[in-house]
């Protein structure tokens, strides 16, 4: 996307900046940076800068050099912005599920179905929270029946707080997927009650025991996971490593940007490798980490271990690493190689940080909205050629059924 501020210029930890409106960023940066951007030598303490509001991503060099690491991810466009937030805000989330195991989970076999993951206390339910248009605030402080009448993810300071997993229904049902529904119900039905007139009354009455899929309601389905870190991986793990080997098909995988990976998020990328789910990687509390550094710059102190570019740097390199040689990893089914910052809980930041870029990335995570963007094909600084699948490409696993423990496609 064209933008007429010059990105080369920016001071490097900057530089990856995902850029939208370029008036909002030069306000912003120059107010951090006065000098180097405006050029002004005037002494009055610059105005206090609007937290910027952009998508935030962090999209290395093919190279992984890590002199050129900053490059500045081309925005999603505006219009692909706005279907992203049109989706998540538009219309109130519904709960859908609360499930304790596996088995009890709702059928889905029409709508795309992305799973929260994270440590406990990471942000999960403050993000699901943010991506509805809840302001940062009210993101993070969500408790009580109100808040659960309203379709909020419950936070919580204290550890341990989600113990099942929540689904909330975001969007519109897409007719075409909503008609096909009907159609196939339809014809379901006609085979059954041609069946049913060769049973006995109690094979009958098992059939109409049997759960159904609901009539879709949505047009994506987010799962909140419990978090682990409070209990033992081991014990966390059961219930969801059924879900993620039989049922998932894409994650979101939060990883705290203040602590970095930590050896349940590295358990749990394993995890996600070795069944072969599409994973997105969104650093959460980078506003904890623009702060440090905006304290850091007024005392002329350099940043501590790289500031929030060198947590991208560093989370970016181990996922690189974790591809392994053999095993591509990568779009597809494996990683999007794209880290994206959010700041969900930043209680000064109306709408929470990056928030929209996140919105973007999961629904092109789930196939809804197109990548679309242009990279400066042949420029050293290009990405590397990545194969994008869309969701609708992606098999879904059949639903979980108490007789039939099927295997993930
Ligand atoms: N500053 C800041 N605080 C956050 C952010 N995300 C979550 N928090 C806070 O971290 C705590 C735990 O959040 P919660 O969403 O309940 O974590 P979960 O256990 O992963 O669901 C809450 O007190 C939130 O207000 C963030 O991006 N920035
Ligand atoms: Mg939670």
């Amino acid at each position: 996307m064209a933008c007429p501020v010059n990105l080369l210029a920016m001071p490097p930890s900057l530089r990856w900046l995902t850029i939208r409106h370029s008036a909002t960023i030069t306000q912003h940066i120059s107010a951090r940076h006065a000098s180097t951007t405006t050029g002004s030598s005037s002494s009055a303490r610059p105005p206090k800068p609007p937290p910027p509001r952009e998508p935030l991503s962090y999209l290395p060099t093919p190279s992984n050099n890590p002199s050129q690491s900053a490059l500045p991810a081309p925005s999603p466009s505006s219009s692909a912005l706005d279907a992203a937030n049109t989706i998540f805000t538009h219309d109130r989330p519904k709960l859908l599920f609360t499930a304790a195991r596996f088995l009890s989970l709702p059928f889905n076999t029409r709508i795309p179905e992305i799973c929260i993951l994270g440590r406990s206390n990471v942000g999960k339910s403050t993000l699901i929270n943010a991506l509805t248009g809840l302001g940062g605030l009210k993101a993070g402080t969500a408790h009580g029946v109100q808040a659960r009448r309203e379709g909020l993810a419950i936070t919580s300071r204290k550890a341990g707080c989600t113990k099942t997993m929540n689904g909330y229904g975001f969007g519109r049902v897409r007719p075409d997927v909503l008609k096909a529904f009907l159609r196939d119900r339809e014809a379901e039905n006609k085979a059954l009650e041609a069946q049913a007139g060769s049973m006995s009354r109690t094979e009958r009455r098992e059939l109409k025991k049997r759960p159904r899929e609901a009539v879709p309601s949505c047009a994506l389905v987010v799962v909140d996971m419990p978090g682990y870190g409070h209990a033992s991986i081991k014990e966390w793990g059961v219930e969801i490593e059924k879900y993620l080997s039989r049922r998932a098909k894409a994650a979101v995988l939060l990883v705290d940007a203040t602590v970095g990976l930590n050896e349940g998020d590295r358990m749990v990328l394993e995890m996600l490798k070795a069944h072969r789910v599409r994973t997105l990687v969104i650093l959460t509390k980078g506003d904890k980490l623009l702060e440090k550094e905006a304290v850091r710059d007024k005392h002329g102190r350099g940043q501590k271990n790289g500031g929030l570019s060198g947590a991208c740097v560093r989370v970016w390199a181990e996922l690189r690493r974790m591809e392994g040689r053999h095993s591509q990893w990568t779009e597809g089914d494996g990683w999007e190689r794209e880290i994206w910052v959010t700041g969900a809980g930043d209680r000064r930041n109306g709408p929470g940080l990056g928030v929209e870029g996140a919105r973007w990335a999961i629904c092109k995570l789930a196939g809804l909205v197109e990548d679309g963007r242009t990279f400066d094909a042949g420029s050293e600084d290009s990405p590397a050629e990545v194969e994008v699948v869309s969701f609708d490409d992606i098999v879904w696993a059949p639903a979980p059924s108490k007789e039939d423990n099927h295997i993930k496609a």
